[in-house]
C-alpha cells in the first residue's frame, strides 16, 4: 500500500470563517439565461439542492459566484427554471463537489476543495438551495482529483481522489461528516485521468466512477460495493475538447445517470445515460443551452508581456532605488517596470490600485493561469487586502510560477527572484494578477 500524505481531519463540526460563503437566496438576483455576463468557469450537476426533487445545476462564474440553474425538464428546449439566482460568492479557488447528501440529515449537500490551500469543505444543504455553515473535512487536499460515489455499500456518498503519483484513494464516508480512518488505495496509474462521478451508470445498486483518458477514451469503472472496482469498460471515445465535464447525476430522470458538458462554442450539452445492455454508453449530446461561454480573460499584448519580463530579469540581483520609499518598495519596483517597459499605468499602491480593473491593468483572480508580465498580488494576513506584489516570470500552472519583486528578502534591499508552488509565497497567500494591458 502506498502511503500517502493526504491528511484528514476526523474532527467535525468545526466552523471556519467563511473565504467562499454560500448566500442566502437573494430574491431578485438573477443572471440571463443564455448570457452569464461574467462567463461561466465551471458547471456541476448536483441531486436537487433547490427543494423541487429536480437534479440542478450550479455553475461559477467569471466573478466566482456561483449561479442555481435549476433544473426542470419540461422547459423546452432549455431545461431549466427562468430565473438564475446567484447562491454564493468567493468560489474562483474552489472545486465543487456534489455528492448528494453526504452529511445523512435528507438535505443534499455541496463539497468544495480550496485549491489554494487543500482545505475541503462541506457546505450543508438545507433544501431551499441554501447552505448552513461551511464545515472543514479534509486538508492536505490540494492538487488532487476528487469525485463522489456510493461505493462502499452504506449509502452515505464518498469520495475518490486521484493523486499526482497516480494512486486512487478510497474516503469512505463514516457519517457525522467524517471519513473513516483509513483510506485504503482502490486504484493505480491514474496519472492525465481526468476523475469523474459515475452515479450507478450499469445499474446494480452500486455507486460507479467514469475517467477520461489521456487518449480521450471515456471509461466506466464499475463500483463492486466494497470501495473496490471491477474492469474498466470502455463506453466512449473522442472525449475532447469538452470544459467542465460533470456526471453522474440523473438529469433528465430517465433512472440512468448523464453527463453534462460545455463545447468551445459554448453550447451546454447533455449527454444521456443508456441502459446497462447498450454497453454502458451515453446518446446524444443534446444542445441544451448556448451562451455558456467562458469568462474572457483580456490578454497582455505579449509583447508588453515580453519587456516586462526583460527589464525585471535586467534588474535582477539590483537595489532599491534612492528615490523609492522604503516601505511599499515592491509596488515601487512593480510600477518602475510597468514604466520602463512601456505600460503607461501610473504609480501603483499595493492597498489601493492592484486589486481592481483600469485601463491599464486587469484583476484575475487566484486560480486562473497567470501569463509571464503579470503582477502576483499577495495577502499577508487573509483580509483581502495585498501585502506585497512581485512579477510574474514564468508559468506552470495556476499556483506554480517564478517571480521577480522587489522587498523580498535578499539582503541590503535587492531584487531577487524566487519560485512559487501552491499558491503560497513567505507564507502570503496568492490573491491573484493584475495583468498590464496597455
Ligand atoms: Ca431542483
Ligand atoms: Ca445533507
Ligand atoms: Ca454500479
Ligand atoms: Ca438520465
Amino acid at each position: 500500500m502506498k502511503k500517502t500524505t493526504n491528511k484528514l481531519l476526523l474532527r467535525t463540526g468545526a466552523l471556519f470563517v467563511a473565504s467562499a460563503g454560500l448566500v442566502a437566496l437573494m430574491a431578485g438576483t438573477t443572471v440571463p439565461a443564455q448570457a452569464a455576463t461574467n462567463g461561466i468557469s465551471s458547471i456541476t450537476m448536483t441531486p436537487d439542492i433547490s427543494g423541487d426533487g429536480k437534479p440542478d445545476v450550479v455553475a461559477v462564474d467569471g466573478a466566482g459566484q456561483m449561479i442555481l440553474y435549476a433544473g426542470d425538464m419540461s422547459k423546452k428546449p432549455y431545461p431549466f427554471q427562468s430565473s438564475y439566482p446567484v447562491i454564493g460568492s468567493g468560489w474562483e479557488d474552489y472545486d465543487v463537489i456534489a455528492p448528494g447528501d453526504f452529511s445523512g440529515d435528507g438535505y443534499n449537500d455541496l463539497i468544495g476543495l480550496q485549491r489554494s490551500t487543500g482545505n475541503l469543505y462541506l457546505y450543508p444543504g438545507n433544501g431551499k438551495a441554501q447552505f448552513t455553515t461551511k464545515i472543514q473535512i479534509g486538508s492536505g487536499w490540494s492538487g488532487l482529483k476528487v469525485a463522489a460515489s456510493q461505493l462502499n455499500g452504506d449509502k452515505r456518498p464518498d469520495l475518490v481522489a486521484a493523486f499526482p503519483s497516480g494512486v486512487l484513494n478510497l474516503y469512505a464516508n463514516a457519517g457525522g461528516n467524517a471519513f473513516a480512518p483509513s483510506y485504503p488505495q482502490v486504484g493505480a496509474d491514474w496519472q492525465g485521468y481526468t476523475l469523474l462521478p459515475g452515479g450507478d451508470l450499469d445499474r446494480d445498486g452500486k455507486g460507479d466512477i467514469m475517467s477520461i483518458a489521456p487518449d480521450y477514451t471515456l471509461y466506466l469503472y464499475p463500483g463492486l460495493g466494497n470501495g473496490h472496482f471491477g474492469d474498466r469498460k470502455v463506453v466512449g471515445t473522442g472525449w475532447m475538447g469538452l470544459r467542465s465535464v460533470t456526471s453522474g447525476v440523473d438529469f433528465n430522470q430517465d433512472g440512468y445517470p448523464d453527463i453534462m458538458a460545455i463545447n468551445p462554442s459554448g453550447d451546454l450539452l447533455l449527454y444521456s445515460g443508456c441502459a446497462a445492455k447498450v454497453n454502458y454508453s451515453f446518446t446524444g449530446p443534446t444542445v441544451i443551452g448556448s451562451g455558456w461561454t467562458a469568462p474572457v480573460i483580456p490578454s497582455a499584448p505579449s509583447s508588453l508581456g515580453q519587456r516586462i519580463v526583460a527589464k525585471a530579469q535586467a534588474t535582477l540581483n539590483t537595489s532599491r532605488l534612492s528615490n523609492w520609499p522604503a516601505e511599499e518598495w515592491c509596488a515601487a519596483y512593480a510600477s518602475y517596470i510597468l514604466q520602463q517597459s512601456g505600460s503607461g499605468a501610473p504609480y501603483v499602491t499595493l492597498a489601493d490600485s492592484f486589486h481592481k480593473s483600469s485601463a491599464y491593468l486587469t484583476w484575475i483572480n487566484a486560480g486562473q493561469t497567470p501569463q509571464p508580465g503579470d503582477l502576483a498580488l499577495w495577502d499577508a494576513d487573509n483580509n483581502g487586502v495585498a501585502n506585497h506584489v512581485n512579477i510574474v516570470i514564468s508559468v506552470n500552472s495556476a499556483y506554480s510560477f517564478t517571480i521577480i519583486g522587489g522587498n523580498q528578502g535578499g539582503g541590503a534591499g535587492s531584487v531577487t527572484q524566487a519560485t512559487v508552488t501552491n499558491g503560497t509565497y513567505g507564507g502570503m497567500k496568492l490573491m491573484g494578477f493584475a495583468r498590464p494591458i496597455k
